[in-house]
């Protein structure tokens, strides 16, 4: 039985990235400071990462080789402003001549503004809970926006804000590494002000967009699937009640928040923030995999990072994170009914537990469910996978390995590689279009396991 599903026209194909994880020698930044503790996973610092700070026309090269449309990536804010009110307009030209460097290849650019690194004085002087953290994070904005705003076709001010708020505040995973709810929740707050501010500054100082078009701005959303483990009895009841809770903490509180423009937290007044209700385009969507909350007698445990549990049957990733399709898609819709806004996916990909044949089932699979969105009346627009090459995976270091690019970072030549995941997605572009044939030969039998509709109905 063969089948074809088609992407509406224009569909933008690219890949991600953020700065710190690609550039190398982001030196005056917090992260930098706290891999030189020797608090990474694997004892690696980023050290020089992919040195892409240096290497980008290669790398563009590559993606326009490709067929890739656009490209995601950050500007690193503590190479922009090493020091409190000290712009490096040095800095500043080189970005400018990436992001040059890319539209003249036929690259549509999606900018970050802010991947949770940060200058390491703004971190030193209390990070977003500072009472003047905004007015600083405003007084950089003032200055890189209108700089480079006639390259960027689609704004991200923050990628997945509940990370720096959960990971860095709530559970100390990343730095500052605080295990604190008053301060996350301080976080949380600065951080809906910081978006909804950069959000109102990308209207008030761009005209338009690259293409003549009206501005396009938004964050980045990590969103899971979150699902109780159990099929019936009381610990379905109590896993579904966890469930709730995890969705809500994770991203739902957040997304709340910017629909209403009130603060979304368990017990808080509802607190209205200046200018962000609604304050986004289209929805950035990154989605990774489904959690399933679980409740045991005597364990109330793995719904922490790294320790989800999968039901059997279900593959995992090397981040230990479970492989669901069908949440692609759930995700999408979700989206698209709290908002009703564009949809961009902004991240999706995998950490290959071998050298490319997982990521290439996962590719595919997760490419159909995001088809069976769109043919159900999701809008959207676009798809930057995770990620063009190997890079720095914050704390787990360089072993985890979600490019479909390979780089080995003791090469001293850091020489690219593509895999054949890279000659699958070329194919993908090529003909806007998942085909059976392309499925079978890259990834045997995984659409058998994550049918979707068309492939079931098509000849
Ligand atoms: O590498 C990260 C990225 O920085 C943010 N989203 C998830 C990716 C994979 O863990």
């Amino acid at each position: 039985m063969s089948w074809r599903l088609e992407f509406p026209e224009g569909f933008w194909w690219g890949t991600a990235t953020a700065g710190h994880q690609v550039e190398g020698n982001n030196v005056h930044s917090n992260w930098w400071a706290w891999e030189q503790e020797g608090k990474v996973n694997d004892g690696t610092t980023s050290g020089r990462a992919c040195d892409y700070y240096n290497r980008y026309p290669e790398d563009h090269a590559l993606m326009a080789r490709h067929g890739h449309t656009g490209f995601r990536l950050g500007l690193e804010w503590a190479r922009l402003e090493p020091q409190e009110g000290v712009f490096d307009e040095v800095a500043l030209e080189h970005y400018l001549a990436m992001l040059a460097d890319l539209r003249a290849r036929g690259l549509k650019v999606c900018l970050t503004l802010n991947h949770w690194v940060l200058p390491n004085w703004f971190a030193e002087r209390g990070g977003w809970r500072a009472r003047t953290a905004l007015a600083r994070w405003e007084r950089y904005l003032r200055w890189v926006i209108p700089r480079v705003a006639d390259q960027v076709d689609l704004w991200i001010t923050l990628n997945e804000p509940m990370v720096p708020v959960l990971v860095g505040h709530l559970i100390g995973y990343h730095p500052p590494c605080l295990v604190d709810p008053l301060a996350a929740g301080q976080v949380f707050r600065a951080l809906l002000r910081a978006h909804a501010l950069a959000y109102r500054m990308i209207h008030a100082l761009v005209g338009r967009a690259p293409d003549g078009g009206p501005v396009q701005a938004g964050y980045a959303s990590a969103v899971q699937y979150v699902e109780p483990l159990a099929e019936r009895g009381w610990q379905r009841k109590l896993e579904t009640v966890l469930a709730k809770v995890f969705a809500q903490v994770s991203y739902k509180a957040w997304e709340e928040s910017v629909a209403t423009g009130r603060v979304a937290l368990p017990f808080g007044r509802r607190q209205r923030i200046k200018d962000l209700e609604g304050s986004l385009d289209f929805l950035g969507l990154n989605y990774y995999m489904r959690v399933s909350a679980t409740v045991s007698l005597n364990t109330l445990s793995n719904v922490q990072a790294g320790q989800f549990t999968a039901p059997p049957g279900i593959e995992t990733t090397a981040m230990g994170w479970q492989v669901y399709p069908p949440g692609f898609f759930h995700a999408l819709r979700e989206g698209w009914e709290r908002f009703h806004k564009p949809i961009y996916v902004t991240e999706n990909g995998c950490a290959s537990v071998d050298e490319d044949d997982q990521r290439r089932r996962y590719l595919v699979s997760h490419w159909a469910q995001m088809h069976r969105a769109i043919e159900s009346g999701v809008d959207v627009r676009g798809y930057m996978l995770w990620s063009f090459m190997d890079n720095f995976e914050w704390r787990e270091g360089f072993e985890k390995q979600f490019g479909i690019v390979a780089v080995d970072h003791s090469d001293p030549a850091l020489t690219r590689r593509p895999r054949q995941s890279a000659e699958l997605y070329r194919e993908l572009i090529a003909g806007n279009a998942l085909t059976s044939e392309i499925a079978e030969r890259h990834a045997p039998g995984v659409m058998k396991r994550w049918p979707v509709p068309a492939t079931l109905r098509a000849r």
